[in-house]
């Protein structure tokens, strides 16, 4: 009897095992697969037309010292994943907008927009986004808007797609231009260039000089986005092209102390910041590093804006 009776004893604690085992095995592939999810959230289910761009830390600014500009001075900055826009916005996808809400931009209900006539830039009260001063395709860069319309274009677009977009910071345009913060002083890094900036046709057909040399991309205006290589991260035209809004306040100060990280600009401001250059005849302003501003209700021909989308905990 007393065998019988630990013979029972010993095929319980082996059933027992196993069904601990068992549920310890199913736990385990659980959690495996809820990590597998997270990864694949965050790196492949990436919003359309946008890329995932992997966070870390980069030297922010003034770090190519060759210019004693209003980048200086150069400080770390870390920043959390998020996605960003392949493609300036298009006039196509703003004329979406305009005709579902019928929205009027600043340009056409105030005194219009600086375009280009003749050798320079003029304001004229007829130009605004489907009147720039030059011609466009459907698939070139929207220009004429000013950051307050930018402001409004993205609610419409986040309340229609159930989305998060917003301007990129500051701190991200740069991180992304800089092909994740790499020391290139223009987006498509080293070699080029190859973008849309103030090359051989814009010099002869803006400013009449005829016998200007060196880089020609074919472009005197805008060029339809994604014309030209994108960077390494697979983002077009962050230099040249239009410049782009980002959300920032302009301050000297708060630049020179700025939070390490996810910084955002001062909480108030005059001006807002504007990155990456044009097709405008001024080369120097293509840097990635370089600081431009305007206030909020500003348009030129040369200002448009791209869109990013946060992910997670940095959504704001
Ligand atoms: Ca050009
Ligand atoms: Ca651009």
């Amino acid at each position: 009897m007393k065998n019988i009776h630990n013979m029972e004893k010993y095929i319980m604690f082996l059933v027992i095992r196993t069904l601990v085992i068992m549920i310890l095995f199913v736990l385990v592939m659980n959690l495996v697969a809820i990590g597998a999810m997270d990864r694949d959230d965050l790196s492949h289910n990436v919003p359309e037309q946008m890329v995932y761009v992997k966070g870390g830390c980069f030297e922010m600014g003034h770090t190519f010292r060759d210019s004693p500009g209003n980048d200086d001075p150069a400080h770390e900055v870390c920043l959390d994943d998020f996605y960003m826009g392949k493609y300036e916005v298009t006039l196509g996808e703003f004329r979406k907008f305009i005709d579902e809400t019928g929205y009027r931009t600043e340009a056409e209900w105030q005194d219009g927009c600086h375009g280009w006539e003749g050798k320079g830039e003029k304001k004229k009260k007829t130009f605004n986004w489907r009147n720039t001063s030059f011609s466009q395709t459907e698939k070139d860069p929207v220009v004429c808007v000013s950051w307050n319309d930018t402001y409004e274009y993205i609610k419409w677009l986040n309340n229609k797609e159930r989305k998060n977009y917003r301007l990129p910071t500051e701190a991200e345009w740069e991180y992304a231009a800089r092909s994740g913060g790499k020391k290139y002083i223009y987006s498509w890094g080293k070699g080029g260039p190859s973008g849309n900036i103030a090359d051989k046709t814009a010099m002869k057909k803006l400013l009449g000089k005829s016998d200007s040399g060196g880089y020609d991309d074919g472009y005197a205006f805008t060029s339809p986005v994604g014309s030209f290589s994108p960077n390494e991260l697979g983002l077009y035209d962050m230099s040249g092209n239009v410049y782009e809004w980002v959300s920032d306040w302009k301050s000297r100060e708060n630049f020179r102390n700025s939070s390490r990280q996810n910084p955002r600009g001062p909480e108030k401001g005059t001006v807002k910041g504007l990155r990456g250059g044009s097709w405008n005849p001024l080369p120097e302003i293509v840097r990635t590093t370089e600081r431009r501003w305007a206030v909020p209700g500003a348009r030129g021909a040369w200002m448009g804006f791209r869109l990013v989308h946060s992910i997670g905990a940095s959504e704001f």
